[in-house]
């Protein structure tokens, strides 16, 4: 195989602004901010990832600003020149220089399987063995904060055809209002729901409100504790009938064999942005499902760039829960010359080579901080 070397990197941050607020337990989103990368070889062709974090540094303690300053000062200069067909020595070099910055190594691991793969003609998931789906379910995440409001809204969405499942963002307000507005919106809408706390619940916290979810239409609880709090998720999952998810708690293989050994939960949700890239949360899946967890393909609120990641990735699994990769439809615009198409309640899986998606350059200079 002949070398393809890297001939040169960029950095663009960009602030995407959202279709409507959203609102998580810990931060309230007018715009979605991502660090892309984008990496050029010597025959030109080029690779690109996105780090993200959901709404800003509480999620993980990253920044867009921090990790292009971590890039720039230290990764950079240790691409400069590699074959590319060496990701898995690069990204080794790398956790030597740089630890934890999982988004940021995700980006660079990103970009350098998807110059592979634009290299050698095939989409990227053919580096993990080819895909399993060409088109993968897709939830919609509720969060205005707005009973009336987040009905609406799905009803929308299911007329449309785009989806049929709902995650409730909830955790800012009393536990039991938070349960019993999750309870309404769920029955109100018709079809299963799931919440997301982001660790925003103690342990009575969630016993009160399983009291109100128990046997209502609600039926995954997504990380209502802190994440090093596996025991609780633990007596949660025995209390309760409904599915525990470990989100936060699951964001490496040592993070996973905790949750195994714990019993902490029966769903993990997949990311390549806390995973620290397409390799680790690929291995993170491989764990859980072992273990007989069942694997959900999560999103860090990413972008169409994350987003076809994830596709790429999540659609060689076996997933069981379906995806929540819903982004890119509240991004208020697109950074690609096409978009990712969402129809029949599911997001298709790109079928071009590499990422499968192009960036549409102006765009990208539009939306680029300055
Ligand atoms: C998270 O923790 O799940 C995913 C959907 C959403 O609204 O926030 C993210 C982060
Ligand atoms: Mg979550």
């Amino acid at each position: 195989m002949p070398a393809a070397l890297v001939r040169s990197v960029e950095t663009f941050i960009v602030d995407i602004p959202l279709r409507r607020v959203h609102k998580l337990s810990r931060a309230v989103l007018t715009h979605q901010s991502y660090l892309i990368v984008r990496l050029t070889t010597a025959d030109g062709v080029q690779g690109i990832g996105e780090a993200t974090v959901p709404g800003g540094p509480w999620w993980s303690g990253e920044s867009v600003e921090a990790m292009r300053a971590l890039f720039l000062n230290h990764i950079a200069p240790l691409l400069d020149g590699r074959d590319i067909f060496s990701a898995n020595a690069i990204m080794a070099e790398i956790d030597q220089v740089a630890y934890a910055n999982a988004a940021l190594k995700s980006a660079v691991e990103t970009a350098l399987l998807d110059a592979t793969a634009r290299t050698l003609s095939i989409p990227m998931s053919g580096l993990f063995g080819g895909r399993i789906a060409d088109a993968l379910p897709v939830l919609w995440v509720l969060a205005t904060g707005e009973l009336e409001a987040d009905v609406a809204e799905a009803q929308a969405k299911i007329d449309a055809g785009l989806h049929r499942r709902f995650k409730i963002k909830v955790g800012r307000g009393d536990p039991g209002d938070d349960a019993r507005r999750a309870v309404e919106t769920a029955s109100a809408i018709g079809c299963p729901c799931s919440i997301d706390l982001n660790e925003a619940w103690s342990f009575a916290d969630s016993t009160r409100a399983l009291a109100v979810l128990d046997g209502s239409g609600v039926d995954i609880l997504e990380q209502p504790l802190p994440r090093a709090d596996l025991p609780g998720l633990a007596d949660l999952a025995r209390r309760s009938s409904l599915a525990i998810m470990a989100d936060e708690s699951a964001c490496s293989t040592t993070d996973m064999i905790s949750v195994i050994r714990e019993r902490a939960a029966s769903y993990v949700s997949l990311k390549i942005s806390k995973a620290g890239g397409p390799s680790r949360m690929l291995a993170i899946a491989r764990m859980a499902q072992a273990a007989g967890i069942n694997l959900f393909g999560g999103t860090a609120l990413d972008s169409s760039i994350g987003t076809a990641a994830n596709l790429q990735c999540c659609s060689t699994l076996p997933l069981a829960g379906g995806t929540e990769l819903f982004m890119p439809l509240l991004l208020a615009d697109d950074i690609l010359e096409e978009p990712l198409i969402y129809r029949d309640f599911c997001v298709e899986v790109p079928s071009g080579v590499g990422l499968g998606v192009t960036i549409d350059d102006a765009k990208l200079r539009h939306y680029e901080r300055k």
